[in-house]
């Protein structure tokens, strides 16, 4: 059975493409809510709705885990999905980042950027200070973030403009932070420039990668890894226009591919 990724839009596909990176053999099913993106923007009730409306339908093809790429759904309606899919393995991505982060950290300051709702829930801070009672976290919604991404617009004067005005004044002076955490899927485009901008002496942490190791450790505990050599197939499904999915995911995985509604 394949892997079921689920993500608003496009911007899951990070995720997508670490977790083929570590598990090349598994077969993966994708499937973005484009017909109701974007979730960053919406309250925690609609998110949960959303989100489950979409799993359902992930789950009715048959996997054997369920992974949300998606930020925000992880953020706010994780409980909900695994109390719907008793048995399936649900995996977000909040939980692994911020572990990640809370042991990258140097000195505990840690910065988390994701969309409003995302901060909204608080779901980061909690969990890295789980991790790491005594951390300092400070988080910044950066909606247009995303919209920078999915332009293509990931490095150059003006996304370094709109990087450097969100990001100096935290990681500047006395009380400079010294790990950023990109609690949002698209960020990851934007971690070279966020690193070139920040130094070697902050940690840049995307919960992406991690989530992709956490996911190998599930399934070789619960024996589901898929064995053998040969690339597992990946399905790619979108609720609107499958043809912009497609044309968009080019920003996220460099290989050519085709959607379905
Ligand atoms: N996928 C969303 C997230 O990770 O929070 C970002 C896109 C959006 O909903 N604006």
């Amino acid at each position: 059975l394949p892997i079921g990724i689920f993500d608003s839009g496009v911007g899951g596909l990070t995720v997508l493409k670490a977790v083929r990176e570590r598990l090349g053999t598994e077969s993966l099913i994708y499937l973005g809510d484009t017909a109701r993106l974007p979730y960053g923007t919406k309250s925690a009730q609609t998110v949960a709705a959303y989100a489950l409306e979409a799993s359902r339908r992930l789950v009715s093809y048959g996997i054997k885990a369920l992974l949300v790429a998606d930020n925000t759904s992880s953020a706010h309606a994780l409980d909900a999905l695994r109390a719907e899919f008793p048995g399936l393995p649900v995996i977000g991505v909040v939980e692994p980042g911020a572990a990640a982060a809370a042991a990258a950290s140097a000195r505990g300051r840690i910065v988390v950027v994701a969309t409003e709702s995302t901060v909204q829930a608080g779901t980061y801070p909690r969990a890295i200070l789980h991790s790491r009672p005594n951390a300092q976290v400070t988080q910044l919604p950066c909606p247009l973030f995303v919209s920078m991404v999915e332009e293509g617009l990931v490095d150059g004067p003006i996304a370094e403009q709109i990087a450097r005005h969100y990001l100096e004044p935290l990681f500047s002076g006395p009380e400079a932070a010294d790990c950023l955490l990109l609690g949002c899927t698209h960020f990851p485009a934007l971690a070279p420039l966020f690193r070139r901008l920040l130094g070697p002496d902050v940690a840049v942490v995307d919960s992406a990668s991690t989530t992709a190791m956490v996911i190998e450790d599930l399934l070789a505990l619960r024996r589901l890894k898929t064995p053998g050599r040969g690339p597992g197939a990946i399905r790619y499904l979108a609720t609107d226009a499958p043809e912009r999915f497609a044309r968009v995911a080019r920003v996220f995985v460099p290989w050519p591919m085709e959607a379905s509604e």
